[in-house]
């Protein structure tokens, strides 16, 4: 067994973190720990969702003695709509990073630089959507299929393609509750419009209006995200890499990507391996180029090409501080806007590059799929003749890094699974999630978690993933990962195969069996969708609803409207979502008692909240127990 010091405690990352925080003192630099100061404590209209800015009558917001906002909207109704809005916002947010790559899909050629990688699951979706596929080239099956797709945002009529895809269980559930996902933006306009002054005040049409905007990005903005990355970047595969701020080379130009589009962290990726851009490194005495990693983005590259994961969200400005920067890309999502004010304090170009982010002080430069490679290749050169303008003296990396193996998407957990024969673990009818299931109903495993989302200053960063993971390995719970929380695990050495050591001893076999760490690194935030299809899967094989089966989320310092949209379709397809950070509706008891019981009545599961981790754990372990207990298993 390895020692405890194999895995890097939160208390390791915290002490670099406060050495990176000093080092941006002495360079005039100021960071979220700062701001947060200003920031606390918060506004507590808005912690409870109690204020309303929807009409210029307001704002309005709901004390002892005013009960009712101007209108006469109460505090569940104030509540409701800003719940609403950030479920559309974040419904937005995915799904728009889904059309800006159909709009590339429909683009592709084979000369590039965008064109088809993973011709078979193209071919598999063009057959689902029943596009003709004999004797037609890739390309012009590609370009319908991306027609097609592009028509699941403003169709007039019927729902989304990709809900097919669930279990029927399921779908007549959201067919008989009305919240069938129609088009993404049809549903996010109708939330918008529901909040509008003046519609809907009742609570409970709110949460159900919420239910079925995430929905339509579930199964249908994320999902299509995440198969249309898959189509022109290749299915991840599994890669072994390191994660932390000590993957950042001191004697090489370091570039960092950052944010969510794949569509352009490939192209930079491929630009920093490009041979003459590789020889202009040489040709200015530097030993070469390190392309690493940040948040979302840090997955995607992670597992399609092994790329090495620098941080998640909170140590994006630890980068910078780093003061090895040379260039820092961003395209969209959890892009601090100071970080082009950081970047002044040192000499790291900060580049942002889609419309839809502009910030500040950056370098704009905006890719256009057909120069977006000679655009990339341009900016690695820039890095490059920046590596001569560090400060030696706001030089300081932390050393910490870990072992990580990523690239989990579900066709690599089944192909695993049929790797495995005469176990004693699996049955001998393999295929699909079956040995996964006979695993579970033996209780060699007790059941899985998926951990997901964002770390959160309101907390101690990364503290509630780690505590909560550890506790869930050492249960015999296996963990899939996405997001922010995939990389807390990256972080700490928890999805390195060692971690097996740390487990329960029936986890522990499953992992030795498998060859797999018992957390599985599945991607970014959009792959949560594949979850989704995992989750459905073992639903499918099981031959018991989704609401059934021993599986449960968990974002234990979610941040993001995206979080909260993401949650509401993982509760909607039948899994109760565990959250650590209390969503911004205390202000109203409807609205705390709708989203913890409410939706059960409606979809079957709901919210459990928690903000203290051990007690969070304990209570998804309870979940899953009386899951098994149902099942009689
Ligand atoms: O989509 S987990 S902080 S990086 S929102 Fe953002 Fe949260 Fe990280 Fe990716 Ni997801
Ligand atoms: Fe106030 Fe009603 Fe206007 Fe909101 S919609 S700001 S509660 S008057």
């Amino acid at each position: 067994m390895p020692k405890a010091t194999h895995f890097t405690t939160i208390e390791q990352l915290e002490a670099d973190n406060t050495k990176l925080h000093e080092n941006g003192c002495s360079a005039c630099a100021e960071t979220y720990e700062d701001r947060l100061k200003t920031q606390t404590p918060h506004c507590k209209f808005g912690e409870d969702g109690i204020c309303c800015r929807n009409c210029s009558m307001g704002p309005c917001r709901i004390t002892p003695k005013g009960q009712r906002g101007i209108c006469g909207a109460d505090a569940h109704a104030i509540a409701g709509r800003n719940y609403l809005r950030a479920i559309a916002s974040g419904t937005s947010s995915h799904s728009d990073h889904a059309r800006e790559l159909l709009h590339i899909l429909r683009g592709t050629k084979p000369e590039g630089p965008y064109t088809v990688k993973d011709e078979v699951k193209l071919i598999e979706l063009a057959t689902e959507w029943g596009v003709a596929t004999e004797g037609r080239g890739i390309y012009d099956i590609a370009h319908e299929v991306a027609e097609l797709g592009l028509q699941e945002f403003g169709k007039a009529d019927g729902f989304q393609r990709l809900v097919s895809r669930a279990p029927q269980e399921r779908q007549d559930v959201w067919a008989k509750e009305g919240i069938m996902p129609r088009a993404i933006d049809r549903e996010v306009v109708t939330a918008m419009h529901m909040t509008h002054m003046g519609n809907t005040a009742d609570a409970e049409y709110l949460v159900r209006q919420g239910l079925r905007t995430g929905l339509s990005n579930g199964w249908g903005g994320s999902m299509l995200g995440t198969l249309v990355t898959d189509i022109m970047f290749g299915t991840p595969s599994v890669w072994t890499t390191e994660a932390n701020l000590g993957v950042l080379e001191k004697d090489m130009v370091n570039v960092v990507v950052h944010g969510h589009d794949p569509a352009f962290s490939e192209i930079l990726v491929d630009a920093c391996e490009d041979k003459s851009v590789v020889e202009y490194c040489r040709s200015k005495g530097i030993k070469g180029i390190n392309v690493v990693g940040l948040c979302c983005t840090a997955n995607e590259i992670a597992m399609r090409h092994g790329t090495r994961m620098a941080g998640n969200f909170l140590q994006q400005e630890n980068v910078i501080l780093t003061g090895v920067c040379d260039m820092m890309c961003v395209d969209i999502q959890c892009i601090f806007p100071a970080l082009a004010t950081l970047a002044d304090c040192f000499h790291t170009k900060f580049v942002t590059s889609s419309p839809i982010a502009r910030i500040p002080g950056a370098i704009h430069v905006e890719f256009h799929p057909d120069t977006a490679f000679e655009q990339a290749k341009e900016l690695v050169r820039s890095a490059i003749d920046n590596y001569a303008n560090r400060i030696e003296d706001k030089i300081f990396i932390p050393e910490a890094k870990q072992k990580a193996t990523v690239g989990y998407p579900t066709e690599q957990i089944i192909r695993h699974l049929d790797n495995v024969s005469n176990s004693h673990v699996a049955s001998e009818t393999l295929g699909g999630y079956r040995g996964v299931i006979d695993a579970v109903k033996s209780g060699v495993l007790r059941g899985a978690v998926a951990m997901v989302g964002c770390n959160n200053p309101r907390v101690r960063p990364d503290y509630s993933h780690h505590e909560i993971m550890r506790e869930l390995l050492k249960n015999d719970i296996l963990v899939v990962a996405s997001g922010c929380s995939a990389q807390v695990a990256a972080k700490a050495g928890l999805a390195n195969k060692d971690a097996k050591y740390i487990c329960g001893s029936g986890l522990r076999r499953v992992c030795e069996l498998l060859d797999i760490p018992p957390i599985l690194h599945m991607g970014a935030c959009v792959d949560i969708s594949r979850m989704l299809l995992l989750a459905a899967g073992i639903s499918e094989d099981w031959g018991i609803p989704m609401t059934q089966i021993p599986v449960v989320g968990c974002a234990p310092e979610w941040m993001s409207e995206k979080a909260v949209s993401i949650a509401n379709y993982v509760v909607s397809s039948g899994l109760d979502v565990y959250l650590g950070i209390e969503p911004q509706v205390k202000g109203s008891s409807q609205m705390m008692e709708l989203i913890t019981e409410g939706t059960k009545k409606i979809v079957g599961a709901g919210f459990v909240i928690n903000t203290d981790p051990h007690e969070l754990v304990k209570s998804i372990i309870d979940g899953i127990e009386a899951k098994r207990a149902f099942l009689g298993i």
